[in-house]
Parts: C-alpha cells; structure tokens; sequence
C-alpha cells in the first residue's frame, strides 16, 4: 500500500501533522523517543502535558508539537511487556487504534509512528510490527483521516521487519 510508508531515522525531525509519542501513564516524559521529543519540542510541550491529567495504558491524547516540525504530539501509552499473558497484543492494539481515532478526530493528513513498546517496554518487535500494520491499513481502509501513514523505525531491526511486512 503506497500510502503506509516506513523510513529508517529520528521521528523528531518528521514535517508530517502529527507524530506519534511512546509515552508512559504520566506522560511527563521519559527516556527513549518520549525523551527525544520533548528535548526538541521544548518545556511548553512538558507543560501542555501537565494538563492532560496522565493518559491509561492503551488511550492517547494531543498536544500541540512547539518547537518540532510536527504540528501535533499524539502521545499514546503502550504496554510492558510482561509474557504475554496480561493483555499485551490488545493494549498495543488500542494505542495504535486510539492513535489513530484522535489523528482522525483532528482531521489531520499525514501521521508518524514510532515502534511502539519496542524499547525499554520489550514488546517482542516481530509481533509489535504485525500488529501495527494491520491496525492502520485496516483503520485507513475505513477512514479519510490519515491518508498516510509512516514508520519511523530507529533501529536496524524494526526497519528490516517492517521493510519485510510492507511488501507482502
Ligand atoms: N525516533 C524514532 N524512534 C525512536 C527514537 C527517535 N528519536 N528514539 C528511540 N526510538 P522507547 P517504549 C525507538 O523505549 O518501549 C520512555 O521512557 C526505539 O528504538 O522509546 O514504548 C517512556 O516515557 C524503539 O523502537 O518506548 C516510557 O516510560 C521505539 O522508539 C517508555 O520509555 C520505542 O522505544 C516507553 O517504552
């Protein structure tokens, strides 16, 4: 699908109307890609976050981007991984499907995603590819919002698995 992209590289340099942020409950910032964003996007986006009154496990909420290229910050909160006997696979269904509810909720065009959990959450990266892909080409088959999509995958292995996934 020519409109579901993925790219190799720092979702904080992405032009695109809304990034999406792997965040945690308070979402009061974090290391990782929540760390990168809110270096580049500045103290007003920690601030625009603190009124937010944290986010659950599985929803997301909209800031504005402040200093980033982006115009928005979805940030969305996935599971830990903890075996996978604790509703894992739902929960990072439900932040990519939340994610995308408020990109469409805001009419907004063209959405970056992170690898969301993939990191200091240890979600497996084969299964998390999987389900994000089916997720956004399901939503975007039902929707006009987001036309297009991209994986801004940070690792070497996300790239190849979503390199992979996208061909089939
Ligand atoms: N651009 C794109 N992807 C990135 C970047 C970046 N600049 N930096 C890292 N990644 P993680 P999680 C990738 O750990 O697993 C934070 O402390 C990284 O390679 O950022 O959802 C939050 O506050 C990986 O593939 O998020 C939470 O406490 C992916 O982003 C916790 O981490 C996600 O890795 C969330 O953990």
């Amino acid at each position: 699908m020519e409109n579901v992209k993925v790219v190799k590289g720092d979702i904080t340099k992405c032009e695109v109307d809304a990034i999406v942020n792997a965040a945690n409950t308070s979402l009061l910032g974090g290391g990782g890609v929540d760390g990168a964003i809110h270096r580049t996007a500045g103290p007003q986006l920690l601030e625009a976050c603190k009124k937010l009154n944290g986010c659950s496990t599985g929803d997301a909420k909209i800031t504005g981007g402040f200093n980033l290229p982006a115009r928005y910050v979805i940030h969305t909160v996935g599971p830990v991984w903890r075996g996978g006997n604790n509703g894992e696979e739902d929960l990072l269904k439900s932040a990519y499907q939340r994610s995308l509810e408020v990109a469409e909720e805001g009419s907004l065009d063209k959405v970056a995603f992170p690898n969301i959990s993939t990191g200091i959450y240890g979600f497996p990266k084969e299964k998390a590819a999987k389900i994000a892909i089916s997720i956004v080409k399901e939503f975007m088959s039902k929707h006009k919002y987001p036309s297009e999509v991209i994986f801004v995958c940070f690792d070497d292995d996300n790239y190849l698995l979503y390199q992979r996934q996208l061909e089939k």
